[in-house]
Formats: structure tokens, C-alpha cells, sequence
């Protein structure tokens, strides 16, 4: 089937939202109603090999996932879009693997479809901005705009594509413990999650209302690097997203018990003068922000509190990129 045949494969970061994405605007596909700022995270990848399908074959794209074929019609409205996009007509044979585990609120998904419109566009040899490459990664999935872009990335509401705002090096002393407190895969996917939360939250409305001056403070504070008013924006931005969790209709709620224990210790960190700033997206793990000089401490006293935690470092990552041909 794809005998000796190398294709072309794409290395992508997800990207952590500082301040999120969550909801839907209409007159799109997967344009947000909140504007969002994120980092991409250096020590997670996915890597992604795009092979032709053959010219004979009435079947249709194919993806997998670390060995594992996933549900076709998860990825039909990317592949057809791209078709379109690049003027191409073959079929394409995706295999993908993570460094992480998938579908566990680690974002996956983003760096899943940056590699993949990266890889399908390099293999019809259509070469695109980084603006367009952004929007077509966006129809697979709403964070993968921002993890086509490197360092920090904005992604304005109701845009089809993010921006670069900052590149990796803007803040080099800052870094994220990515802690692990679960392996399972989420129960409810982020997209049906802000779906029914658009549906049925009270408060939906107020999140929206209210992201756009949380993403300007959180903005501002990363141009200064100022630690402390990104942390405190990434905090109004995530507590603020579970509130409209908490409060749809029924309720659904990501948190763990480790997770709670991790956004306290992070408070106590602070109170005693260590810069530790936690955040978490559609899933159980607890993300913190911190600087190079305190990571020692973060890190012990995370693995102190949970033992059964998993604690990565990562520094700000890289932009999608080709991955270097090896001998042929
Ligand atoms: C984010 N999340 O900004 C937010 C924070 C999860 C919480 O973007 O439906 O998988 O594919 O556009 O991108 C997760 O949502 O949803 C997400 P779709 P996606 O990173």
C-alpha cells in the first residue's frame, strides 16, 4: 500500500490557552466567540506522516492514531475542505503519534490538525501562508489555528485565522509544569462541552461579554512580562470558563480531586512568594505557569502534594514545521 514510500511529515506543539477559547460564533466553522491567547508547549508533539492514498482507490481518507483507525467522520469536513482549498483530488493516508496521551484535555486535537493541514498541504506541493494554513487547520479544529504559530499566539473572535504575537524567545525565563494527574481519555469532548454550554449556561452570555478585557490585561502582560497580571488574568479566564460548565444544563464538570489540591497548593505557593500560576482546559490536568528560577521548587512541592502525578517541564515551543528528510 505505501511501500517505501516516505511522504511527508509535519511536527506540531499544542497550544496552551492562556486566556480561552469557548464558544462558537455563528457564520462559520469553528470561528470563536472568545478571543484567545496561547503558548506552544516545546516538550509535547505530535508527529504526522501524510502518505497519497493510491489513485485506484474509491476509498475513503484514512487516519490513525498512534496505530489505532479513527472515525472517519471526525476528519470528512477537514479532508473535503482542504480538497478545495489546495485544488487537490487525491485521498490522503494520515498516521499520527503524540508524545502525550491523547484526548485528555492536553489539546491534542490542535496539534493533531496544525501537523495534518501542514503534511496534506506539503505533499500537493501548494505551499501557504501561515494565515492560510491557520484557517484550514481551524475546520479540523478550533485550536489548531493557534497551533500553527510558534511562541504566543492570539486568536481575535470571530477570525478565521490566529496571528503570531510574540515569537518563542519574547520571555525566555517562562515556563509551564504540565501536570498529569489522569491518563484516561474525557468523557465529553470539548466541542460537545462548549456546545452544550452555549445551549444551556445562564452565563454563557457573560463569558463572552467578558473575555474581551480579560484578553486585553492578559495580552498586555505578556508585551511586559509581568508574571504576575498574566497570572491573575489566566485565572479569571479559566475559572470563568468552568463557571459556564458548571452551570449548563445538566452540569458537567472536568475537575479531579488532584486537581483541586493542585490549584490550592498553587495558591499557597504564592502566598509564600513562589510564582506558581495554574490554568486547565477540557480535562483534569493542571498546567502552571512559572519562571526557570522557581521550577525546582513548583516541581517538588507538586510532586509532594501527588505522588501519582506526572510532572513535565516545557519551555514556549515552535511554530508547525516539515520535519527534516532522513536517508532515503
Ligand atoms: C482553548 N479549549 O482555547 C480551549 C480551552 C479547551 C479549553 O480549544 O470544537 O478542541 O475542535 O473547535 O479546539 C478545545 O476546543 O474545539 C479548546 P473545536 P477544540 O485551547
Amino acid at each position: 500500500m505505501t511501500h517505501g514510500d516516505p511522504g511527508v511529515t509535519a511536527l506540531a506543539s499544542p497550544n496552551l490557552a492562556l486566556v480561552k477559547y469557548w464558544g462558537k460564533a455563528p457564520g462559520g466553522v469553528n470561528l470563536p466567540a472568545t478571543p484567545s491567547l496561547g503558548i506552544s508547549l516545546a516538550a509535547l508533539e505530535t508527529r504526522t506522516v501524510v502518505r497519497r492514498l493510491a489513485a485506484t482507490s474509491q476509498s475513503n481518507d484514512r487516519v490513525e492514531i498512534a496505530g489505532e483507525p479513527q472515525r472517519s467522520s471526525r476528519f470528512e469536513d477537514f479532508f473535503e475542505n482542504i480538497r478545495s482549498e489546495l485544488g487537490a483530488e487525491i485521498r490522503f493516508d494520515a498516521q499520527s503519534r503524540n508524545n502525550f496521551p491523547t484526548a485528555a484535555g492536553l489539546a491534542s486535537s490542535a496539534s493533531g490538525f496544525a501537523a495534518l493541514s501542514l503534511a496534506c498541504a506539503e505533499l500537493c506541493e501548494c505551499p501557504l501562508s501561515p494565515a492560510k494554513l491557520s484557517a484550514i487547520a481551524r475546520v479540523g479544529s478550533g485550536s489548531a489555528a493557534r497551533s500553527v504559530f510558534g511562541g504566543f499566539v492570539v486568536f481575535p473572535a470571530g477570525s478565521p485565522a490566529a496571528e503570531s504575537f510574540a515569537p518563542p524567545d519574547h520571555w525566555p525565563e517562562l515556563r509551564v509544569l504540565i501536570c498529569r494527574v489522569s491518563e484516561s481519555e474525557k468523557a465529553i469532548s470539548s466541542r460537545a462541552g462548549m456546545e452544550h454550554t452555549r445551549r444551556t449556561s445562564p452565563f454563557y452570555e457573560n463569558w463572552v461579554t467578558d473575555a474581551e478585557s480579560v484578553y486585553n490585561r492578559a495580552c498586555r502582560a505578556v508585551e511586559q512580562r509581568d508574571l504576575e497580571g498574566l497570572g491573575e488574568a489566566m485565572r479569571e479566564s479559566y475559572l470563568r470558563m468552568f463557571a459556564t460548565m458548571i452551570s449548563a444544563g445538566p452540569p458537567f464538570l472536568y475537575w479531579q480531586p488532584e486537581s483541586v489540591a493542585l490549584i490550592h497548593l498553587c495558591e499557597r505557593l504564592r502566598r509564600n512568594g513562589i510564582a506558581a500560576w495554574e490554568t486547565m482546559d477540557a480535562g483534569p490536568q493542571v498546567k502552571i505557569l512559572t519562571l526557570s528560577s522557581y521550577v525546582p521548587m513548583v516541581r517538588a512541592a507538586v510532586e509532594q502534594e501527588l505522588t501519582t502525578a506526572h510532572v513535565l517541564e516545557s519551555e514556549v515551543g515552535l511554530a508547525t514545521r516539515l520535519a527534516e528528510r532522513g536517508p532515503s
